[in-house]
């Protein structure tokens, strides 16, 4: 806001407006029984621009624990990735299920 001095001086003062960084989710993956752990890796590969190693890891680490964090992106990229996934396994016809949640 800018204010007069009783001088006529115009005094801009400083935004007291916070700037909101935005909302960020992580995008998960679930274990099943069913979905081959290439199909995984490549998944995570491709989506997720992660390395084989890096894949591999987090293919493992959902197959031993039950779910694994992907990547954390700001809402409407996290919805994007998660539905670029299910399109991709519902295609070739695999179970492997993709969810968002608040990072
Ligand atoms: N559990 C699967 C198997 O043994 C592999 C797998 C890993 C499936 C991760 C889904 O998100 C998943 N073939």
């Amino acid at each position: 806001m800018a204010t007069k001095q009783p001088t006529g001086d115009l005094v801009i003062e400083p935004s007291k407006v916070k700037p909101k960084l935005p909302a960020m989710y992580k995008v998960l993956l679930k274990n099943d029984d069913y979905t081959p752990m290439e199909f995984v890796v490549e998944t995570i590969r491709h989506f997720f621009n992660k390395t084989r190693e890096q894949a591999t890891e987090i293919m493992l680490q959902v197959h031993t624990k039950g779910a694994g964090v992907c990547g954390v992106y700001p809402k409407d990229i996290a919805e994007t990735k998660m539905n670029q996934v299910l399109k991709s396994a519902e295609e070739s016809q695999h179970p492997l299920q993709c969810v968002i949640e608040p990072a």
